[in-house]
């Protein structure tokens, strides 16, 4: 089944100059492509969007700030499970307990500076594909 999902970079991984090193990770799983790819520097109305559902949690200004704190790479990636997968890649959201061989697992140590965010479902997917690359059919 082939499927779209939302992938961001987040400044930590820029900072830290790990993005070469995760998209190597979703470039070399097998029968998936990159179809959108961007470095930008996301302003908040962006990011409210993005993180409606977390409005009002006592993380969610400390994870605004953070998201906007240096450039993010956005990409857009295509394949076979593409959504399990590269939720599959990144690791559960606290690095600490994300596996080793994962990326927050090999890379994190704070759950807010977890390296990367991946669509959780279809419909998130569609929903924020829609708000990094509206020109996207
Ligand atoms: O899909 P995820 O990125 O794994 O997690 P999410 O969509 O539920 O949350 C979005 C981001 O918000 C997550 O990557 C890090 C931050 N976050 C989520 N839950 C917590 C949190 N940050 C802190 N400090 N504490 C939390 O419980």
């Amino acid at each position: 089944m082939s499927q779209r999902t939302l992938v961001l970079l987040k400044p930590d991984a820029v900072r830290r100059g790990l993005v070469g090193e995760i998209i190597g990770r979703i470039e070399r799983k097998a029968n998936w492509t990159i179809s959108a790819l961007e470095l930008r520097t996301l302003d908040r109305g962006t990011l409210e969007q993005h993180y409606a559902e977390h409005v009002g949690r006592d993380f969610y200004e400390p994870l605004m700030q953070f998201m906007s704190s240096g450039p993010i790479v956005a990409l857009v990636v295509e394949g076979e499970r593409v959504i399990e997968g590269v939720r599959a890649l990144a690791g559960p959201t606290d690095p600490i307990s994300a596996a080793p061989g994962s990326i927050r697992g090999d890379f994190g140590t704070i759950t807010r500076e977890n390296l990367i965010h991946a669509s959780d479902s279809e419909e998130s997917a569609q929903r924020e594909i829609k708000i990094f690359f509206p020109g996207l059919a």
